[in-house]
């Protein structure tokens, strides 16, 4: 009694079982496009059903589609906060609907850490020390004061604060490093090079030897602005940046970015992961934290196929 091909059952695709409501904070980087997609296609991978709203980078917008999952009575709400500050009220909100909450990407300052399951994001003061670690190796040999012109991402967002935070608390002890020029910038191209081209309109002197960029989109600006200066980044210009885009990685390889701290956005898989441990009613660990590295241009050009983003 063989069983004819037409016989055999076709298992149908595992349902939507649950419906996870994610509050996405933008579009502004290379980096959140990448975390967007990734989130997307581990979804799909997961049969978990999701229904995203994209805040572009207001967190007004971000208590909208918050109070728009509790009323769809999600499953899980997952959020990317575009700020650090100001969730205790909507979490109260999500608490008493009874719907558990996963924090992802950047971090939330709430009192009541029960307010939330996890914390899936990296560790951005490390991140920051890792930058600075880099910048006083390449520039050991540097006689005099090195000034450094940083251009911070959003203010009031935890990578911002704690990248900026872990590279001043490591150059501290250094007498000779000075963050001589910091301006905010958005984690965009565009305000990047902007800003960037503000700082080489000073006075020579004032010039800075190393620029430090909380993101890999205002550093491609910046090098846009440098060379438009004359000058020739990566070389008049030690640039350190953070994320490790594959733009960043093709900009090393042309030894225009110097070294590129890893922070990984391809979240996805562990954001579905913890949803579906929180459904089976699993306890998880407070953070859980991608792994990272640091990436220098003397390895770029082995590197730069590799980069999944
Ligand atoms: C970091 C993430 C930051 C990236 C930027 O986890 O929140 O926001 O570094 C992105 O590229 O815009």
């Amino acid at each position: 009694d063989v069983l004819l091909k037409s016989e055999i059952p076709v298992v149908p695709p595992p349902s939507k079982s649950y419906v996870l409501g994610f509050s996405q904070l933008g579009s502004e980087s290379t980096w959140r496009e990448a975390n967007t997609s990734s989130i997307v296609e581990a979804a799909e991978e997961a049969g978990i059903s999701l229904m995203m709203r994209n805040a572009e980078q207001s967190q007004k917008k971000q208590f909208e589609a918050i109070r728009f999952f509790i009323r769809n009575n999600v499953d899980v709400i997952a959020i990317a906060p575009v700020v650090q500050y100001g969730w205790e009220p909507i979490l109260k909100e999500v608490k008493q609907a009874g719907i558990p909450v996963i924090i992802l990407d950047r971090s939330v300052n709430v009192k009541d850490s029960s307010l939330y399951v996890t914390f899936i994001g990296s560790d951005f003061y490390e991140e920051g020390v890792k930058a600075a670690k880099y910048m006083l190796d390449k520039m050991r040999h540097r006689t005099g004061t090195v000034k450094i012109a940083e251009l911070q991402g959003t203010v009031g967002s935890t990578p911002s604060i704690d990248r900026g935070r872990g590279f001043r608390e490591t150059i501290g002890t250094a007498p000779d490093f000075q963050v001589s020029l910091s301006q905010v910038a958005d984690f965009t191209v565009a305000k990047g090079r902007k800003v960037m081209s503000q700082f080489l309109e000073l006075p020579r002197e004032e010039w800075p030897q190393v620029l430090f960029s909380h993101n890999d989109d205002m550093a491609i600006g910046a090098v846009e602005a440098i060379e438009e200066a004359g000058l020739r980044p990566g070389e008049d210009l030690v640039i350190i940046s953070i994320d490790g885009t594959r733009r960043a990685f093709e900009q090393m390889k042309e030894g225009k970015i110097n070294a590129v701290v890893e922070c990984n956005p391809l979240l996805g898989p562990l954001l579905m992961q913890a949803t579906n441990e929180i459904m089976a009613g699993r306890t998880l660990p407070k953070q859980m934290v991608p792994e990272e590295d640091i990436f220098t241009q003397e390895i770029a050009s082995d590197e730069v196929e590799k980069r999944k983003y």
